[in-house]
């Protein structure tokens, strides 16, 4: 059934006041090489919030998923500390501030790992699905999928529309990173597509060409995901571990997809031509061909300017335009690649913006979204109070002025002072957003 009412909304990531450079995440190379250095929440969130008020003004709907709360001092409850909130904060700056790091992350602000998504033309019941990804593979990640998931039940609350499934089982077979590794192939978003799960290693059936650096997604879950969201067309695909290897950690890192478009890093994939042509076969039925452009440049140049990181996004007029960050302006490689594509027709328009603080900690503009595809009777069912105006960009421009700090490091993570700002920004934050009593120091309080 198509649905010509259907455009895609993104749902940005809005950074968090505990964004940090604490280099948790092995194989991914911007975070490991900032590891340490003093971050800048404030400065990081307005970037997030210029980008999302790009899209409005390139007339793309916009939505946004709140921050997560930290310090979490209920895991660390839960691992053995006691006493008051602050003793707790102060004791873990002592004994184990890289634990304090895991519980204090701002990782949740990379949406495209939020959850995985199929819109409503590709399920058996015509809703739309979303799985909270586990992200299993690393600590600090692992503790988002509880919030994660009470977030987008509350925003997706309409059960005639959206169906909201329970993160996959936490077992180190089913690690699942959500939309990072999930593209979908379609003509135009309102028609039924193929969903392309890429997945790093099969954890029943361990190759000797697995990759050195964690290999998150497993085949394992991408089955269990398309058979939860109850696809008709799923294709699986497995990642060159050459470019795991090179610090691609997600598939997004080397490959973009929108519509019938695909760019991707001639090492992505282990056999870039047969992939293709299974890819061609498998969308005919669904009656086009895939465009792809395939990238030959050194994969160093990818994974350090983020070009693949972009947002690939259909434009109103009916053309597409990427969005991409200056790391890519300023490697003359990458950018050369983008030239192409504007000078060959792939795309109208590169956006190039400053993202710094985020890709310092390797996330780019494609990380920082969830792009839900929906038709206009499902866009109309949304929360409203995440539906991005001008007003609400400049209402939370105005409580990340006033509540954010422009500059944090680990001690200042384990100052009792810092929880307490935290959650009166959080509390702003939630009362713009209209989600009240959203994190568990709400409830308690309440
Ligand atoms: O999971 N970085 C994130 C970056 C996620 C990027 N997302 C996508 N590619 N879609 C990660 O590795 C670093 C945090 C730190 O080191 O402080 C971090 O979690």
């Amino acid at each position: 059934m198509t649905d010509k009412t259907t455009q895609e909304m993104n749902f940005d990531g809005l950074v968090g006041p505990t964004h940090n450079y604490a280099g948790l995440s092995r194989g991914n190379i911007a975070s490991a090489s900032h590891k340490g250095l003093v971050s800048n929440p404030k400065a990081a969130a307005l970037q997030g919030l210029t980008k999302m008020e790009r899209l409005i003004d390139l007339g793309i709907p916009q939505g946004v998923l709140p921050p997560h709360d930290g310090p979490r001092i209920s895991v660390l409850r839960q691992m053995g500390f006691t006493g008051s909130d602050a003793d707790i904060l102060q004791l873990a700056l002592r004994a184990n501030p890289a634990l304090l790091a895991n519980v204090s992350s701002a990782s949740s602000m990379w949406t495209a790992n939020a959850a995985t998504v199929s819109p409503a033309a590709d399920t058996s019941d015509s809703r739309v699905h979303f799985t909270p990804a586990n992200l299993i593979s690393m600590p600090h990640r692992a503790l988002e999928h509880g919030l994660t998931q009470r977030i987008l039940s509350r925003i997706f609350v309409d059960d005639a529309h959206f169906k909201v499934h329970d993160a996959l089982l936490m077992n180190p077979m089913l690690g699942d990173e959500g939309a990072a590794n999930h593209n979908r192939l379609c003509k135009s978003h309102g028609e039924e597509g193929l969903e392309v799960f890429v997945y790093g290693r099969a954890a029943l059936a361990a190759r000797d060409d697995d990759p050195t650096f964690p290999a998150r997604q497993t085949l394992e879950s991408c089955h269990v995901l398309a058979s939860h969201h109850g696809l008709s067309r799923a294709h699986f695909l497995r990642q060159n571990p050459a470019a795991i290897d090179a610090g691609a950690f997600h598939n997004d890192v080397v490959c973009v997809v929108n519509e019938d478009t695909m760019l991707y890093h001639a090492l992505a994939f282990e056999t870039p031509d047969q992939m293709e042509a299974d890819l061609t076969r498998a969308c005919d039925p669904l009656g086009f061909a895939p465009r792809f452009a395939r990238a030959e440049i050194p994969i160093e140049d990818a994974v350090k300017s983020y070009v693949f990181n972009s947002q690939l996004v259909s434009l109103p007029a009916g053309s597409m335009a990427m969005i991409l960050p200056t790391e890519t302006e300023e490697m003359p490689s990458a950018k050369a690649y983008v030239d192409s594509l504007l000078a060959d027709g792939f795309i109208q328009d590169a956006h190039y913006l400053d993202l710094r603080q985020s890709m310092s900690n390797g996330g780019g503009p494609a990380c920082l979204r969830l792009r839900v595809a929906m038709g206009a009777d499902a866009m109309g069912a949304v929360h409203s109070g995440v539906v991005m105006t001008k007003d609400k960009i400049a209402a939370l421009r105005g409580v990340v002025s006033n509540h954010y700090r422009d500059r944090l490091t680990i001690e200042d993570i384990g100052d009792p002072q810092f929880l307490t700002d935290v959650r009166e920004t959080l509390d702003a934050l939630s009362a713009v957003l209209d989600l009240p009593n959203l994190y568990d120091f709400q409830k308690d309080a309440a």
